[in-house]
């Protein structure tokens, strides 16, 4: 048998199993695993190597507006490379649905954005801010079955939040129509008053935005959407969970038989609420929501990716550029720090830091690894097993890892479009060398091998993890 492409003497790791085995490739799928593979037109030595399924990395926002004059760092061309270099094969972007608008306006606009651009594959989330009878009657379902699979809602910000009633409709139409629905976790009322508050008082310094938005205002808006996910009797994904109390109210409704997931993201395992409170406006590079807590917060999501709590490790890549008046330090943002856009960048710095911290510091183990940045996602949102894992059948997404290569995080080696890392100076040990979509190599070490418009999008079924 004759193939496009074998990977040899790589050592494969899926979410269950590590073996020493040649990959066969192709027409983009992997053919063959076995002892020795040979005859192909191309053979790439993967000796010392592990050989991953590519990272997958369901909550990324690239090219998503966000008013008054901030424009986002990324759009999909940038945001896909990045998410390459990084070791990602497939991304999965929000696709905001504007108020008065349609899902379908939305989804048009957003596959116009991504025409032609990507180079890794990508597939929407829609942000559904809009619950009309028209929205949740007839084109969530109608969606669905095109593969629009998961859906995500607001409790929090002024024109995206939902109500609880709408929260209650839109759950109850995701159960009926079969979408996923991720719920971003904080209650806009008490962070309208703490921030109304802190404004009263002067205090407008980045660290402000940390202090307005506490534990308390994310662990009671968890336990609402998890109590309304419950009423309804539907699935939910709790999204970037920064804290343990959080993490408790997701380990009491499963208790209760509640189909529940949960996400955190690396800087909640990196960072503290002490990184806003940078000198001058520094502090700004670090302002997303839920904020970054504290230390005993980074314990309790390390043990939450441990024990389970989590299934997912995501970046929430939200980037913005710092030194910019579209960016964290626009006109109004350098005076205060309710005008700071929410969101930092991660999408390329996602998995070296869960490799790095997490197996190369024994907190997890290699197939817990693959199974948080890859395979779960896949089963969450419904590519399963075409994406997700290394087995006969799947798409070659592949990520080739040297585990003993050391890099020091720093902008310069990034390829997003902000002009800050969060992570500026880390040590990591453990990075992918060659990225491989569907067949085509996209990164090898340094250099970009592949043109934009490799990546396909990836029309989903139904959630395959409840
Ligand atoms: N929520 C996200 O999911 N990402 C960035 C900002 C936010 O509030
Ligand atoms: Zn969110
Ligand atoms: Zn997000």
């Amino acid at each position: 048998m004759s193939f496009d492409t074998i990977i040899r003497n790589g050592t494969v790791v899926t979410a269950s199993d590590t073996f020493r085995c040649d990959v066969g490739i192709s027409n983009g799928r992997i053919t063959a695993m076995a002892d020795t593979l040979d005859d192909a037109l191309e053979i790439i030595d993967a000796s010392g190597l592990y050989v991953m399924p590519g990272g997958i990395d369901s909550h990324v926002h690239l090219a998503q507006p966000s008013g008054d004059g901030i424009v986002m760092a990324d759009d999909f061309a940038s945001g896909t490379l990045s998410a390459a270099f990084g070791g990602n094969t497939t991304v999965m972007p929000f696709c905001l649905q504007e108020k008065g608008s349609t899902l379908r306006e939305a989804l048009k606009a957003y596959h116009a954005k991504a025409e032609g651009e990507c180079f890794v594959d990508i597939s929407f989330h829609i942000i559904v801010t809009d619950p009309t009878g028209h929205v949740l009657g007839q084109e969530l379902p109608a969606l669905v079955a095109d593969g629009y699979t998961s859906i995500k809602v607001f409790m929090t910000y002024e024109n995206l939040r939902l109500r609880d009633d709408e929260i209650l409709s839109t759950l109850d139409s995701a159960r009926t129509s079969g979408a996923l629905v991720m719920v971003h976790c904080e209650n806009e009322d008490v962070i309208r008053f703490l921030i109304g508050r802190h404004e009263a008082n002067g205090e407008l310094a980045p660290k402000y935005h940390a202090i307005s938005r506490p534990v308390a205002a994310e662990r009671e808006a968890t336990h609402r959407a998890l109590s309304l996910a419950e009423i309804v009797d539907t699935s939910i994904v709790i999204v970037h969970v920064s804290n343990r109390e959080a993490m408790e109210e997701i380990a009491r409704a499963r208790a209760r038989g509640g189909k529940v997931a949960g996400e955190t993201c690396p800087q909640y395992l990196m960072l503290t609420a002490n990184d806003l409170d940078a000198t001058e406006l520094e502090g700004a590079k670090f302002v997303c929501s839920p904020p970054p807590r504290d230390e005993k917060s980074q314990i309790a999501c390390w043990e939450g990716l441990q024990n389970g709590t989590f299934d997912l490790f995501s970046s929430d890549h939200c980037p913005f550029r710092y030194d910019d008046d579209q960016g964290k330090l626009n006109e109004k943002g350098k005076r205060n720090f309710r005008w700071i856009p929410n969101g930092i960048p991660g999408v390329e710095t996602r998995l070296p830091i869960l490799f790095s911290e997490g197996v190369g510091k024994g907190r997890i183990d290699l197939n817990r690894f693959v199974a948080l940045s890859s395979t779960n996602h896949a089963k969450l949102y419904g590519l399963y097993p075409r994406k997700g894992t290394i087995a006969i059948g799947s798409d070659a997404d592949i990520a080739l890892w040297d585990p003993m290569k050391s890099v020091v995080i720093s902008n310069d080696i990034l390829h997003h479009g902000a002009d800050y890392t969060p992570y500026e100076g880390l040590e990591v040990t453990g990075w992918p060398v060659r990225v491989i979509v569907r067949g085509k190599t996209v990164t090898d070490g340094d250099a970009l091998v592949a043109t934009k418009g490799l990546g396909n999008y990836l029309a989903r079924t139904r959630s395959t993890s409840f």
